[in-house]
């Protein structure tokens, strides 16, 4: 039977934390362990420069990202594995789609006027940044796109964009449709926004011990509990909500629902209980990662012979998108 096809990417802004993990890459995981699917995930380097970057931190970055990914289980069995930038199509089909585009639509999108607030100068690369993703989807005729919540309205754009394009020219691009996972927004440690990794805001995938604990003490908690002796409600709780719901076993909701609401156990208790499950389930990937990273050949050779692979798929069906448009 042949496999169904899904793409997704990461920016390798930083380093990958847990709501990228569980927004996107349990989410592919589980696909791939369906053994129903298999998956195209590419490093986004270009979407990570419509940010100003540090140049000199950039390959470190990716190496990482695909160390990470590689740790929590992408691996050249059941996906390829490769760095945007090493396949030229995906900024020439952009391109192409940009012109299939319009202002309006890209002017709606949330996540750039979230990131464009308070900029005197916006850049273009911001601004038209879902094209791109849009072109990175349908470049390998990907018909499923497993992320988060913060990216269904990249895709509807996306679905809107590949429409246009094969009511003009003759289909080409089936429309992309999103997979939502379990974990579909994550909040980030203020409890106040998302969780993103140029927030500051972050649990890294590979943090343990010290660090680890030192975040999650910081992590704001229900309100209601401002004394020890307070009651509180963990619904309430980002701690809860964010973190224990995903890390911690139902015995252990069950302590924390009795001991939060009747102030018997207090926030500290409830963190290192978190901070236990958390180490127990991030541990394992921290230690793969850590093995990676002595022997980068493995990463280096993985991204390598997938960038081959993508650009042979890319070059296939750009040809087809060339010649449906008159220009060869
Ligand atoms: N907080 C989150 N909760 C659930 N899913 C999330 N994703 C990101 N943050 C959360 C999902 O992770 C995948 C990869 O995201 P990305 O690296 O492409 O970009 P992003 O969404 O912009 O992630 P960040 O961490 O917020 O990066 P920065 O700070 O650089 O913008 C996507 O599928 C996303 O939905």
């Amino acid at each position: 039977m042949r496999k169904k096809r899904f793409f997704s990417g990461i920016q390798p802004t930083g380093e990958i934390h847990i709501g990228n993990y569980l927004g996107a890459i349990k989410n592919w995981l589980n696909l791939l362990e369906s053994g129903e699917y298999e998956g195209i995930i590419s490093i986004v380097d270009y979407h990570a420069i419509t940010m100003p970057y540090e140049k000199k931190e950039m390959q470190d970055r990716i190496r990482k990202c695909a160390a990470t990914l590689m740790a929590c289980g992408v691996n050249p069995d059941n996906s390829l594995l490769f760095v945007q930038s090493q396949v030229p199509q995906h900024t020439e089909l952009s391109w192409i789609l940009t012109c299939s585009s319009n202002m309006g639509e890209l002017e709606r999108m949330t996540q750039y006027k979230d990131k464009s607030k308070g900029s005197e100068s916006i850049g273009v690369g911001l601004f038209s940044y879902p094209i791109l993703q849009t072109a990175d989807i349908v470049l390998y005729k990907a018909p499923f796109v497993p992320v988060g919540e913060d990216q269904i309205q990249h895709l509807e754009l996306a679905r809107e964009i590949v429409r246009r394009f094969n009511k003009r020219f003759g289909k080409v691009f089936p429309e992309p449709k999103p997979i939502l996972g379990e974990a579909k927004r994550i909040m980030g440690l203020d409890g106040g926004s998302k969780m993103s990794k140029s927030l500051g805001n972050s649990i890294s995938l590979t943090d343990s011990g010290k660090p680890l604990w030192k975040k999650l003490a910081s992590a704001k908690t229900d309100e209601k509990r401002k004394l020890r002796t307070d009651p509180g409600v963990p619904e309430d709780c980002n701690v809860y909500n964010s973190y224990h719901l995903y890390f911690s076993s139902s015995e252990d909701h069950n302590k924390i629902q009795e001991g939060c609401t009747s102030a018997s156990m207090g926030c500290v208790d409830c963190k290192k209980i978190l901070l236990a499950n958390m180490e127990k389930s991030l541990g394992p990937i921290a230690e793969r990662y850590q093995e990676l990273m002595e022997t980068p050949q493995q990463i280096d050779d993985f991204l390598q012979k997938s960038a081959i692979k993508c650009r042979e798929i890319a070059e296939e069906t750009m040809q087809e998108v060339r010649q449906k448009m008159g220009l060869r």
